[in-house]
């Protein structure tokens, strides 16, 4: 798939520019094994790079014009480097504008043609966005000499998402997207940015995504309304406790204390951050102690959390993971990444997961007519530049 990728992605560049792409660069997407919505609230994430990609073919100008080309929409956007670059109404043209207009003040002036094509499912909450920032990030830092760390690409890519598109998002996706690292898990600190790798060796289980093929339009606006609510949470907390300076120095007994005064929607907001926080660690050791009854237990309680704390889930995914609590072969399911559609994730025996998206899609269908997709994905490294 990732040679066929890269292929279809070089004929394209040829077939545009009469001549071969001087570089190939591979962008991934991420999945997240627990830690969901706590980036932006200083807790821990556990996100891993996946086997599904964006590739971009580049080379560079001898002018200051840029030509990029979305091969799967079919969408061509040219503009000068030296003009000045705002958002416009065209959602992939922003990503990549909002990473160029940071680098033009970190040295970026030679102009450069790029043809990009991709195999992460858009909107199925794979964080083909982040892959599609890093990637020309990562891209403009090797062509150009930039002299940018990982860091500061994973941090561009986000600031692009804040000011270009409008979603006020953590780190995790973008850091997920650079720093992924083969068979492994990333644990990272979203206060501090240090982080740590953990095998991913689930042994006799594997991870399996249902992709509900939803994609509800307030993901946007939902989740900068959550941003909001924590944000207002944490301030009454501070008031009450002056040594409380985010979220991870909150306890349990601490927010419950001051329930009546966050009001009801605030404090499930809290008390899923919190709690989520917390689970995190515990699932960091699960994983090291290969204990996966806990790692899936962990799992379920986030869901929980998501769905009726945070409120961030579906209907759609609610299904999803109810229809396989029951299945034996099942440890753990949960909605990953921003929510209000995308992907579950289930920890599955290895073996089983045939039969159990064939029953569940079954499901699925008679339910919402809607068909499932199922991803069984590999956990792969970060943005690279490809060499054959
Ligand atoms: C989206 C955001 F981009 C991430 O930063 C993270 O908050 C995630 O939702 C929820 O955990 O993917």
């Amino acid at each position: 798939m990732k040679k066929k990728l890269i292929q279809h992605t070089t004929e394209h560049f040829e077939k545009i520019f009469q001549k071969a792409p001087e570089h190939i660069f591979l962008s991934p997407g991420r999945i997240n094994i627990i830690g969901e919505h706590v980036d932006y609230n200083d807790g821990f994430v556990m996100p891993a790079a996946i086997n599904k990609y964006i590739c971009f073919a580049i080379s560079k100008n001898t002018d200051t014009n840029v030509t990029l080309i979305a091969q799967d929409l079919n969408e061509t956007y040219k503009f000068d480097l030296k003009d000045e670059l705002k958002p416009l109404d065209k959602m992939w043209v922003n990503y990549i504008l909002g990473v160029l207009h940071q680098l033009k003040s970190k040295g970026l002036t030679n102009g450069f043609n790029i043809v990009f094509s991709s195999t992460i499912p858009m909107g199925a909450g794979l964080s083909s966005s982040a892959a599609l920032e890093c990637g020309i990030g990562y891209a403009m830092n090797k062509l150009f000499n930039l002299s940018l760390t990982k860091e500061q690409i994973a941090l561009i890519g986000q600031k692009s998402e804040h000011t270009f598109v409008g979603v006020n998002c953590g780190i995790m996706d973008q850091f997920a997207s650079v720093f992924g690292k083969k068979n492994s898990v990333i644990k990272l600190d979203c206060n501090t940015l240090a982080y740590e790798y953990y095998k991913a060796d689930f042994k006799k289980y594997s991870l399996l995504l249902l992709d509900s093929n939803v994609k509800h339009t307030h993901l946007t606006s939902g989740y900068n309304v959550r941003r909001q609510e924590v944000e207002e949470g944490l301030a009454i907390i501070k008031e009450h406790f002056p040594q409380v300076k985010t979220f991870r120095d909150c306890s349990e007994v601490m927010i419950l204390g001051l329930k009546e005064e966050l009001g009801e929607t605030i404090f499930k907001r809290c008390h899923f951050v919190v709690k989520e926080i917390k689970r995190v660690l515990d699932a960091a050791k699960a994983l090291n102690d290969s204990d996966f009854k806990r790692l899936g237990q962990l799992m379920s309680e986030t869901h929980q959390g998501l769905s009726k704390e945070y409120e961030v889930s579906c209907e759609e995914i609610d299904f999803l993971v109810d229809a396989v609590h029951h299945e034996k072969t099942v440890l753990g399911s949960r909605m990953m990444g921003g929510g209000f559609g995308g992907c579950s994730i289930n920890l599955v025996e290895k073996g089983s997961e045939k039969e159990l998206i064939e029953k569940i899609s079954t499901q699925y269908r008679n339910a919402f007519g809607i068909e499932l997709k199922a991803y069984k994905v590999k956990i792969s490294k970060g943005t690279s530049l490809y060499k054959d």
